[in-house]
């Protein structure tokens, strides 16, 4: 089990978030890195309703994840995965291999990620707005198209780039986040994909890890009789 109170690693997370949120939150990303590679990691919870004066500095948006690794400060989930990945086997050291991994981890957060978010925010968050309204069938062809791509990219490979590395710990999970939309319903290979990843034994760990920190920290209203 990676988490150690004494770990050179420090992940920042949240310690409870609501219910919707809860599986989703980006500290998913370096926690699932870490349990694949067997590193240990220690956390550092904080709240995010009040979030503390001080982890400005450490995240400029005082947002989650944040990463530490001895001396060295790392924020953006994604600049988590390429630190970490250089740690084990998730990212290969040099050549076509490498460029490829980063190509493909860049594509989920800059490609894809985006209109991932978008999705959210007319479909849910903004979803009584007029301008949500109007919006909504443009991005769900948009995004429909980019996951077209996506599928055909991968084709019948089991992971985007050669052996499972942090491009598939970042597109699988840029795209869960898109289950609500039933695009990847309608794109069979792709939701294979996807519950492959889902099925590792650190992707579960890593949800296991999150899940249990917002148990243990559920304020007492937010509490089930
Ligand atoms: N691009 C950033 C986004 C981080 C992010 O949006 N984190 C969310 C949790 S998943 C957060 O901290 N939200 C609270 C806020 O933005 O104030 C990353 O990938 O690390």
């Amino acid at each position: 089990m990676p988490i150690d109170p004494n770990a050179e690693i420090e992940i920042t997370a949240f310690e409870w978030v609501p219910r919707f949120a809860q599986g989703y939150v980006r500290d998913l990303r370096p926690r699932w890195a870490c349990e694949e590679m067997g590193l240990p990691y220690r956390e550092r919870l904080i709240s995010a309703m009040s979030k503390p004066e001080w982890y400005f500095r450490d995240q400029p948006w005082a947002q989650v994840p944040h990463l530490r690794d001895g001396e060295i400060s790392v924020f953006e989930s994604g600049a988590t995965l390429v630190h970490l990945g250089d740690k084990g086997d998730l990212t290969p050291v040099g050549g076509q291999a490498r460029a490829s991994v980063l190509s493909w981890t860049f594509a989920a957060f800059n490609s894809v990620e985006p209109l991932v978010f978008e999705w959210a925010n007319v479909a849910v968050f903004s979803r009584r707005e007029e301008w949500a309204t109007l919006r909504r069938p443009s991005l769900r062809k948009q995004l429909g198209e980019r996951l077209d791509r996506l599928q055909d990219a991968l084709g019948t490979r089991e992971w985007l780039a050669g052996a499972f590395s942090i491009a598939d710990i970042a597109m699988i999970t840029v795209l869960r986040s898109a289950d609500d939309t039933g695009l990847l319903e309608e794109r069979p290979a792709l939701a294979a994909y996807v519950a492959r990843g889902m099925e590792r034994s650190g992707f579960k760990a890593a949800m296991e890890a999150q899940l249990a920190v917002f148990l243990a920290h559920t304020p007492p209203a937010k509490q089930e009789a």
